[in-house]
């Protein structure tokens, strides 16, 4: 008998911002296309999604891109009668707590065998995580329907983190092929960066010091060139070069270009020596272009992230002379308080002879770890079923 594709249906609620959607999105497409399981990726904002790949449509309740079957989740998917069973999926994955709609759990429980549940949580390098990760919490109303929580993670006792299979591979390919790389800022900036420039990509939240990073830079022993995608980066950029998209100051040359389809972004950061990111996507993708960067976390009014943002440090700097993590630190800090960085900006600058191989070396630790899909296909197939 002819076996089926399993099927996975993945929710995604948009909070804010780009990063729910840009995993959900990540995973779905790894599960599809390297786990042959048929996806159905449900999202409450397609506007995202077509931000992060524009051959998306918003404007279609369903369409396939890259074997993902991405569907609209609007309010008749919440407030519908009944789902029938069959049409449940054999795993369902809420991502971020999302909170499956109610007529679809209705029916999950009514299934036999009951779909295996999972509830996809943000990323942390917090200890507790390798704690909590895969415990299950049964269903208050629905029992013995029973939900898996899965921690996406730095060590081995985690989820792991998202990596294509081919991720490195093409990395390795853009970074060692100077033509590649020449023709990509020909086709970014329409200009080729000059031999020896510090070249820095920037993206982040209002708050960051963009302005006094880019006096600083200014000051750096050599030409810098430096990209901001549309958002609040490159509102600031603009707001320095005097309201012109693109301009120079000294021997720093800064561009404003427009948001990056998510394939591309990634060829952005592997081309660049130093990457500012943000939230958990892109924080992550600086990590597997394997150079150095500096995370703005995404700031949470009861302050979690400070002990988030120091969680992480922890690791990443563990292993990095005592002095060059102190000033990785003294940066960080400073970005994600919005303090001026006329201090941490050039001392973190002299310490990129030694960043940069520890960022290497951080990417080629973190990629002996089994990817995250791979890991959830694994748990779903071999320790819940
Ligand atoms: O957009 P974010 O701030 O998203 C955040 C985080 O996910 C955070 O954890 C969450 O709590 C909050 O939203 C609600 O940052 P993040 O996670 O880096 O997502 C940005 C996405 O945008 C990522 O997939 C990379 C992508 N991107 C592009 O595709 N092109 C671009 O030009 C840029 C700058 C980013």
């Amino acid at each position: 008998m002819a076996s089926h594709p399993e099927r996975w249906d993945i929710f995604c609620r948009v909070v804010d911002n780009y990063g729910d959607v840009g995993v959900a999105w990540r995973l779905a497409r790894c599960l599809a296309r390297e786990h042959a399981k048929h996806v159905r990726l449900f999202l409450d904002d397609l506007t995202v999604l077509a931000r992060l790949r524009p051959d998306a449509d918003a404007a279609l309740a369903a369409q396939r891109i890259d074997s993902v079957d991405v569907r609209r989740w609007d309010e008749a998917l919440d407030e519908r009668e009944t789902v029938p069973p069959g049409e449940v999926a054999d795993v369902v994955v809420e991502t971020f707590g999302c909170d499956t709609p109610e007529p679809y759990v209705r029916a999950m429980a009514a299934r036999i065998p009951h779909p295996r549940w999972i509830n996809l949580e943000y990323l942390s390098a917090e200890e507790w995580v390798e704690e909590s990760h895969a415990l299950p919490s049964p269903h208050p109303r629905y029992a013995p329907l029973t939900r898996h929580f899965f921690f996406p993670g730095f060590t081995s006792r985690t989820g792991g983190l998202l990596r294509e299979r081919d991720l490195l591979g093409r990395r390795d390919a853009f970074q060692a092929d100077r033509a590649t790389q020449a023709e990509f800022w020909r086709s970014l900036t329409g200009a080729v960066p000059p031999d020896g420039a510090l070249k820095v990509s920037l993206f982040g939240y209002s708050a960051a010091p963009y302005w006094g990073l880019l006096e600083a830079m200014t000051r750096h022993a050599g030409p810098v060139w430096v990209v901001a995608p549309e958002g609040a980066a490159s509102a600031a950029v603009t707001a320095w070069l005097h309201g012109r998209p693109h301009g120079e100051r000294g021997t720093l040359q800064a561009f404003t270009v427009a948001f990056l389809d998510q394939d591309r972004y990634d060829e952005l950061l592997w081309a660049c020596d130093i990457n500012f990111v943000r939230g958990e996507d892109s924080f992550v993708r600086a990590q597997w272009a394997a150079r150095p960067f500096v995370w703005h976390i995404y700031p949470t009014d009861d302050g979690a992230h400070w002990v988030k943002l120091g969680a992480f440090l922890a690791r990443y700097t563990a292993g990095m002379d005592r002095a060059h993590a102190a000033r990785v630190t003294a940066l960080w800090e400073g970005w994600n308080r919005g303090e001026p960085v006329a201090r941490t900006w050039p001392a973190f600058d002299a310490a990129l002879g030694a960043v940069s191989p520890h960022a290497e070396d951080w990417a080629a630790r973190l990629a002996a770890q089994p990817d995250l899909a791979t890991q959830l296909a694994n748990f779903t197939d071999n320790v819940l079923k």
